[in-house]
């Protein structure tokens, strides 16, 4: 059967979204609720999306935008309302006051819950989610009728016929490659450290999040919850998990982070592994009537919070475009999507580029030096407290 059903009848809709990550079912949401119909397709099964452990911090604009798509129930019931974060050097914790400075706020909720909260409301509202597809190939996206087409879970090839297609697919997905010339104008950095990210069962020992500056490298405490804590620890690119053994964790992580009076709490890790860190912008975020939308487009090192905040504001601008295209037959700010979307994507690569560099040590004295001098000037100085919580929180 999977032979003579070469193609497909075929399906249509008006967008197609490649990648159920929170980009493609935000975007799928949005499009729902002011009745624009779109499919979306996947090649990871549900359950490994829905445990992909990755973000934990959104913007207040984040929020708003979740809850206009009706997703944000369990956020503010399980989530934690954040007024600032502590920045760290050795000896001293400083805490930057962002609802004092600015009056704005952050929450802690993770994008697995996130996650779930989306493919909840998609379960509910009947949007077609085919997961675990192979093959996915992008056509004709230069015209005004696009395609794609795909192997379904049974191998059974699929074609979806639309007028858009959103490129959901994170930074390694083939939207972006489909784009002609892409490379030209696409900058990129990698940068010489990586983070050790661990999950652990025990309580946060903090209320904030910390980031703490240390000469043995950048140490960060977050959380998920009043029972999981969330930590990273600079390590070298090329340094492999199984160098890591829990107490080794646990003794890097009270070491970078130790502070007179206070104390990390350590427990069970559940997860552990090394992260490379890397700041993207591809050179075109549409062609024709493709659209990239958050990490397909763009990536920023996890320092400023940044990445997933950056994909909900992409969601935001291409369905407002999308609105007008298909509501109203205007053109206008569908087309401006790149531009619009570009001017926040550099803000947040310039602020995430600007955290990591002031954060994370080379080794060399001078630039230790440069950073304690920058971080020093910082606690005393309200006006770059301030510019720091208005990047952070998001206010743009
Ligand atoms: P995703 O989440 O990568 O989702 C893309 C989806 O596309 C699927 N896909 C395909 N589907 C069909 N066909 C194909 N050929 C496909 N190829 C790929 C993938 O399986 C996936 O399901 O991109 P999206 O939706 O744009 O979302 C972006 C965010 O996930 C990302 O920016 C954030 O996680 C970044 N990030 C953080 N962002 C924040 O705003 N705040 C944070 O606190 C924060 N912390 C982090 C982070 C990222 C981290 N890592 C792992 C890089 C902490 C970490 C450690
Ligand atoms: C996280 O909770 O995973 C997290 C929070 C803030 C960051 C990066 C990661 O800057």
């Amino acid at each position: 059967m999977g032979n003579f059903l070469v193609f497909s009848e075929g399906m249509k809709t008006q967008v197609a979204i490649i990648g159920a990550g929170p980009s493609g079912l935000m975007l799928s949401r949005y499009l729902a609720l002011k009745g624009i119909d779109s499919i979306v397709i996947e090649d990871r099964s549900r359950e490994y999306v829905e445990s992909r452990i990755r973000a934990g911090l959104l913007e207040t604009q984040s929020v708003n935008l979740l809850q206009e798509i009706g997703v944000a129930d369990r956020l503010f019931q399980e989530g934690m309302e954040h007024d600032g974060i502590y920045l760290q050097i050795p000896g001293e914790r400083h805490h930057i006051d962002f609802k004092d400075l600015i009056g704005y706020t952050v929450w802690v909720y993770g994008q697995t819950e996130i996650q779930k909260d989306l493919d909840a409301a998609c379960d509910k509202a009947g949007q077609q989610i085919h997961y675990e597809v192979s093959d996915v190939e992008l056509h004709n996206i230069d015209s005004e009728a696009p395609s794609v087409t795909f192997l379904d879970k049974d191998g059974n090839k699929q074609t979806i016929e639309c007028a858009v297609i959103a490129g959901c697919d994170g930074f390694w997905g083939p939207s972006r490659k489909a784009i002609p010339g892409v490379e030209v104008g696409s900058f990129e950095r990698v940068y010489p450290f990586s983070w050790l990210g661990v999950m652990a069962n025990v309580a946060p020992s903090t209320d904030e999040l910390i980031y703490a500056w240390h000469p043995d490298g950048f140490a960060m405490h977050s959380m998920r919850s009043d029972k999981v804590s969330r930590l990273y620890l600079q390590v070298d690119p090329q340094d492999d998990i199984a160098n890591w053994s829990d107490d080794r964790i646990w003794t890097a992580l009270s070491d970078r982070m130790a502070l007179s009076g206070w104390e990390l709490k350590t427990g069970e890790i559940t997860e552990k592994n090394i992260l490379a860190m890397r700041s993207f912008v591809s050179g075109k975020l549409q062609h024709g009537r493709l659209f990239l939308v958050g990490d397909a487009g763009h990536t920023v090192p996890p320092t400023g919070a940044k990445g997933l905040n950056a994909a909900v504001n992409d969601v935001r601008f291409l369905g407002e475009g999308l609105v007008d295209f298909f509501k109203k037959n205007d053109s206008g700010l569908l087309n401006a999507y790149s531009d619009r979307a570009k001017e926040t994507i550099w803000r947040v690569t310039h602020f995430s580029w600007w955290m990591t560099t002031m954060l994370h040590t080379s080794g060399n004295e001078f630039d230790n030096q440069l950073q304690l001098s920058q971080l020093r000037h910082l606690f005393k100085n309200k006006a770059l407290q301030t510019n720091l919580a208005e990047n952070y929180v998001g206010i743009r």
